[in-house]
């Protein structure tokens, strides 16, 4: 029989919620995690002031939905979810609710929050219909560090609560340089969301990396060499799964690209080479109003902050290389901005994942809330969490990446490393474990899948391994097995948790306790 962690998750949530059903706060906190169970996984986008953040967040949806001003709103937690029609809410930090009217201005999504202080607002919620939000829920956070401090104490309070997991599944973190303070936050991220140092939802982007080497044309293979020297830091590597570099603007630019944008891009495309460079040696040469282009001054201003000049010179390249309308031209830009790249490290290690980190954000809730209001059954729900811990696979993959980028996992580095890739590290797909072509067939990925069985099996044999080491390749191998048998490990067959068909008898309300959706059982691989 299959279970998902997801529907042991619920079935422990409502054994707690019976236990604790004569308080109402902590009836309200499972309730609250019961629903966010079947909701998209919650993606918080973070980092320094004026890092990018709301720019990405465009990016990612392909349209300015996100205020990239300095005005009020990049003050406010900003909630982003799919909706069938667009809606914007404001929730005030009394619990009053007011909705805000949907107003653009030249494509830009106006929020406006009229007579109400920041100082009064809890969240803004947009509601936007996108294929994107379909599949995470994004939020953009207020800069941390910034001058106000009030502002980015909201967002450390809001990302790294002190009681409490993260109102965040995973994060996003920017930075245009590792920076203490980066460091020092995603450590902050890292220890209180589940308690213990957990490294598996947090991934750091390169941000505004076509700023470095002054916007030229190779500044995204100089930021690449960085993020490399970043991916491999002490450091670094045991806060985060990745490092991405990414040219925000020019991606968000590209997925909103306009006719008269392209039009105007054109003109510098056709100048002569010398004519070309001499223009885009800086910014004031470009703005110039004598800059020998017929391109109102206005219109390369605008190209300017939409593009900078690294997008200028790029879309230059790019339409003088074949890119013969706004739709190549863009397709181009999009590609060369490090998103597509982005996008498959947030789908390889979070979208993949979704079930175990939002079990795994439910478990942390669940274990904070019994250790702040222990009762008479709750120490048989405590022993009920590790046990879920301990044998949903996906959640031991999870610890297992963990030590893996922290404490290690007692194997010498080659094999370390390989383990790394087996339980996921690079991306949850067979071909990613393996270490093999995207497109490998399934003769080859069995086949590397069995290699890669017989060899952790041997080493399993051992005598010479701790018990971290020993515990490393029983995980490996389970992940191996499920790669063989072609379904995801979050499918590996296992049985039930005990308190899932039959509670604790130390639980007060025995009856409650009984999940209702017990009987139900899950194909493999149906939820994957
Ligand atoms: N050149 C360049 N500029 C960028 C990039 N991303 C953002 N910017 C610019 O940087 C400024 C700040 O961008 P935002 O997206 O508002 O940054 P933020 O991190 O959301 O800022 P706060 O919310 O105020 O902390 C804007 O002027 C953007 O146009 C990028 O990838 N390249
Ligand atoms: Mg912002």
């Amino acid at each position: 029989m299959t279970v998902r962690v997801l529907d042991e998750v619920h079935a422990l949530l409502e054994a707690a919620a019976a236990e604790y059903h004569e308080d109402d706060e902590a009836v309200r906190v499972l309730d609250e995690h019961s629903q966010r169970l079947g909701e998209p996984l919650r993606v918080a986008i973070a980092g320094m002031v004026k890092a990018g953040k709301s720019t990405l967040l465009n990016a990612i949806i392909g349209e300015e939905i996100a205020p990239t001003d300095a005005g009020e709103c990049t003050k406010v937690i900003t909630w982003y979810r799919h909706g069938t029609a667009p809606r914007i809410t404001l929730h005030l930090v009394d619990g009053g609710i007011r909705s805000l009217p949907v107003r653009r201005d030249d494509g830009r999504l106006v929020i406006d929050l009229g007579e109400t202080p920041v100082s009064d607002v809890d969240r803004i919620e947009v509601e936007w219909p996108s294929k994107r939000l379909e599949e995470v829920t994004l939020i953009d956070t207020p800069g941390i560090a910034s001058l106000s401090t009030e502002v980015s104490a909201r967002s450390a309070a809001f990302l790294t609560p002190q009681d409490s997991p993260s109102e965040a599944d995973a994060i996003v973190y920017l930075m245009r340089h590792l920076h203490s303070a980066d460091l020092g936050f995603l450590s902050a991220f890292r220890d209180t969301s589940v308690g213990t140092s957990e490294t598996v939802n947090a991934m750091a982007v390169l941000s505004r990396a076509d700023e470095i080497g002054a916007g030229r044309i190779d500044a995204l293979l100089s930021a690449r060499t960085i993020a490399e020297r970043y991916r491999t830091d002490g450091a670094l590597r045991s806060l985060a799964l990745d490092v991405v570099p990414v040219a925000g603007l020019v991606a968000q630019s590209a997925r909103t690209l306009r006719q008269r944008e392209f039009d105007a891009l054109r003109e510098v495309a056709r100048l002569g080479r010398d004519a070309r460079e001499r223009m885009l040696v800086s910014v004031d040469r470009f703005a110039r109003a004598d800059a020998g282009i017929d391109v109102p001054a206005d219109d390369r201003r605008n190209l300017l902050d939409r593009f900078g000049m690294f997008g200028i010179r790029m879309s230059a390249v790019a339409i003088r290389s074949g890119c013969n309308d706004s739709t190549d031209l863009a397709d181009e830009l999009y590609r060369r901005s490090g998103m597509e790249d982005l996008w498959r490290v947030v789908s390889d290690q979070f979208r993949s994942r979704a079930d175990a980190l939002k079990a795994r954000t439910a478990l942390a809730a669940l274990s904070s809330l019994i250790s702040r209001r222990p009762t008479a059954g709750s120490s048989a729900l405590a022993r009920a969490i590790e046990r879920l811990e301990a044998n949903a696979h996906e959640l031991r993959e999870l610890r297992l990446l963990s030590a893996a980028r922290t404490t290690g996992i007692g194997l010498p580095d080659a094999e370390a490393a390989e383990a790394e890739r087996l339980i996921g590290g690079r991306g949850t797909s067979a071909t990613r474990r393996l270490g093999l072509d995207d497109d490998a067939g399934d003769d080859e990925v069995r086949a590397a899948a069995g290699a890669a069985l017989q060899r952790w099996r041997a080493m399993l044999g051992s005598p010479l391994l701790d018990r971290a080491a020993v515990e490393a390749c029983q995980v490996v191998i389970r992940s191996c097995e499920a790669v063989m048998m072609g379904v995801a490990p979050t499918s590996v067959v296992r049985s039930k948790l005990r308190l899932v068909r039959h509670p604790e008898p130390s639980l007060s309300r025995p009856d409650h306790a009984e999940h209702p959706g017990n009987g139900r059982e899950h194909d493999s691989g149906q939820h994957q």
